[in-house]
């Protein structure tokens, strides 16, 4: 940013403008034409009434979803090399414990940490976690960053915790979200891949979300 913005231009600062102008320009009509307390009131109270409706009822999030109720949040970055889609963290909700890429959720690693060939432009020491494991019961909060340039994102066949698809831009350096309930969802393996052109490598950015049942204890 250039300059930071002196008055917070948000939705409550509007707000704020907003009743402010209401009241001068009352105030001024009000002197001009000789108000009585009255007047005064009419244009107040629905003013105040028009605020409180505001802060009870608050207008719907549009920048983005939210939901609460999932168990574990998984961070995975894109990059074109020499990794694709690598789980970088993992988040307990409960505890907000910040857990590594092959925590064990439910009796399974979440990733399984991989080294990596010539192929994604590794030299042999470069470790990835390429795929993901969910396991059925729990909630899951996946969260997609892109770190070198626009990517894209499509899950074949898996949806959301509202039976949506999963299909999505990944802009670089704005994470997108999505929730899993596995609940929902079958047991089984679905392909995840970059479905915008982000250069060459592009057709290596395939990875996996494995979604198991719970290993028996
Ligand atoms: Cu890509």
């Amino acid at each position: 940013m250039a300059a930071e913005a002196v008055i917070p231009l948000d939705s409550n600062g509007l707000l704020i403008a907003f009743s402010i102008l209401v009241i001068l320009a009352s105030i001024y009509y009000g002197q001009k034409n000789k108000w009585k307390a009255s007047n005064y009131f009419v244009v107040i109270i629905p003013l105040i009434l028009f605020i409180g409706i505001v802060f009870l009822a608050p207008l719907p999030n549009l920048s983005g979803e939210e939901f609460e109720g999932y168990d574990y949040e998984i961070r995975i970055s894109a990059r074109i090399k020499p990794w694709t889609y690598n789980v970088t963290e993992v988040i307990d909700k409960n505890t907000s414990a910040i857990l590594p890429p092959t925590t064990e959720i439910g009796g399974h690693p979440v990733s399984i940490a991989e080294t990596l060939s010539a192929k994604y432009g590794g030299d042999g020491g470069e470790i990835a976690y390429r795929n993901v494991t969910l396991v059925k019961g729990y909630v899951y909060k996946l969260v997609f960053e892109a770190i070198d340039t626009d990517h894209g994102l499509h899950i074949n066949g898996l949806t959301d915790y509202k039976g949506n698809e999963i299909d999505a831009n990944l802009p670089q350096h704005k994470p997108v979200v999505f929730y899993i309930d596995t609940n929902l969802v079958d047991v089984g393996a679905y392909k995840f891949f970059c479905n915008f052109f982000c250069g060459a490598g592009h057709g290596l950015m395939v990875s996996y979300v494995n979604v198991v049942p719970p290993a028996s204890s």
